[in-house]
């Protein structure tokens, strides 16, 4: 039976793409151009793909797309065309019929459930605005290099992401005594069966944060497929990875989840900086958890040129974990000395909050730097630490300009 309903990711309904599968997904023809990314093999061709305008593809297959950064300086909420895209099994769901698709919760729960749209978005509903960013974002600035996506920065981006709080699904299922972690699973699978079912987990109590959200809307609108249609975990304050789109199984455990990526992937060195001494492993290793602080100039790419002896305002963006940024501040001097910037709308504090700081400088080159802190007091490194993962860069952001 074909549902009028059903969607697919190159939309129409009805659309033939089983057989097109993945190569049907990105639009070559519409290509613009491509960029050069500022680190040792970082051409990146500009893909447009379906509900996307052209994004920095790092792969096709699957689909790897990153922001170009310029977005940034729009605005702080990034746009649903422009938020980037992470997956790791290329076998992503092509056909999604949002009448049919259900949300099962089971495990250690006293009434497992079945839940489709309509039963969640019947529940009360809770709204966030949340940096989601991949636990790689910048992984091709890391010196000495590392193994991976070699990203830029523009994997990242921030939303206001509407739906129910997990706790309240889990709640209506009745979490049982002795519940140790929650398992979510999401409707893309892999392509061969040696490879690992992307599953993540969640601790218990993270679960039963009430923050910890079942998200169907972002920016007001459904989820884009590629950012999780029709269903996703939001996870503020955490990177991506715990992020699962097309989410479609929660399972509650009385145990630790073993599997691959958590067990073995998307873990950081055990201390409290996460990093090790450059080129050496870590003894000890734990899953990643939440952001770190960071913050970057958006009005000026590297090499700009901007007016000499003349007022030019610096804008940029600052986030961290969820503490919340109190505070930016601009070095026109490669970070001898220090001006405070103004912050702009506080939109909560898992959010991009945006800054800015005027600046005026003589003739020649110059070193711009930017900093932020957090409600306790965390900042950036001067210097990048390193981890072989290449995970949670932060550091002072540096961008060269040229007065004339
Ligand atoms: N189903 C599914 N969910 C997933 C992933 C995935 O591969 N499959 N990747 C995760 C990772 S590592 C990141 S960084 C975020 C990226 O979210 P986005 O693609 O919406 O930007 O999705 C997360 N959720
Ligand atoms: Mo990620």
């Amino acid at each position: 039976m074909v549902s009028l309903s059903r969607r697919t990711l190159l939309g129409g309904a009805g659309a033939a793409i089983g057989a097109a599968g993945l190569s049907g997904v990105a639009r070559a023809a519409d290509t613009p151009n491509a960029v050069q990314l500022p680190f040792g093999n970082g051409e990146r061709p500009l893909v447009r793909y379906a509900g996307k305008r052209p994004l920095l593809q790092m792969t096709s297959r699957p689909p790897q797309l990153e922001t170009p950064f310029a977005v940034f300086n729009d605005g702080v909420i990034t746009p649903n065309d422009a938020f980037f895209v992470r997956y790791h099994l290329a076998n992503i769901p092509l056909e999604i019929d949002p009448d049919t698709f259900r949300l099962e919760v089971k495990g250690k729960v006293n009434t497992p459930l079945s839940l489709s749209l309509a039963d969640l978005k019947a529940m009360e509903s809770t709204e966030i605005v949340a940096v989601n960013q991949c636990s790689g974002n910048s992984r091709g600035f890391f010196e000495p290099r590392v193994a991976g996506g070699q990203l830029a920065n523009g994997a990242m981006g921030n939303a206001r992401w509407k739906g129910v709080p997990l706790k309240a699904v889990l709640d209506k299922a009745g979490v049982q005594a002795g519940a140790v972690q929650v398992s979510f699973d999401g409707l893309d699978g892999p392509v061969l069966p040696e490879t690992p079912d992307f599953v993540k987990a969640l601790d218990i109590d993270h679960a039963r944060d009430g923050e910890v959200m079942l998200a169907y809307s972002m920016n007001n609108e459904d989820l884009p497929w590629l950012n999780g249609f029709p269903l996703r975990l939001v996870v503020p304050g955490y990177y991506g990875t715990y992020w699962m789109k097309h989410v479609h199984e929660i399972t509650v455990l009385d145990h630790a989840f073993d599997g691959f990526w958590m067990k073995s992937a998307y873990r950081i060195p055990a201390n409290s900086c996460a990093c090790t001494e450059p080129g050496k492993p870590p003894t000890t290793t734990v899953p990643i958890g939440r952001f770190n602080v960071r913050s970057f100039i958006t009005s000026l790419a590297d090499g700009a040129r901007v007016p000499a002896n003349t007022e030019t305002m610096v804008r940029g963006i600052a986030f961290d974990g969820g503490y919340g940024i109190s505070g930016a501040a601009l070095s026109a001097d490669g970070g001898e000395t220090w001006a405070e910037a103004r912050l702009g709308d506080d939109l909560g504090r898992y959010s991009f909050r945006a800054w800015q700081a005027p600046i005026t400088l003589p003739k020649g080159e110059h070193t711009l730097m930017v900093r932020a802190i957090n409600r306790i007091g965390q900042s950036q490194p001067m210097q990048p630490l390193w981890n072989p993962a290449g995970y949670m860069r932060n550091v002072v952001e540096t961008v060269h300009v040229k007065a004339a």
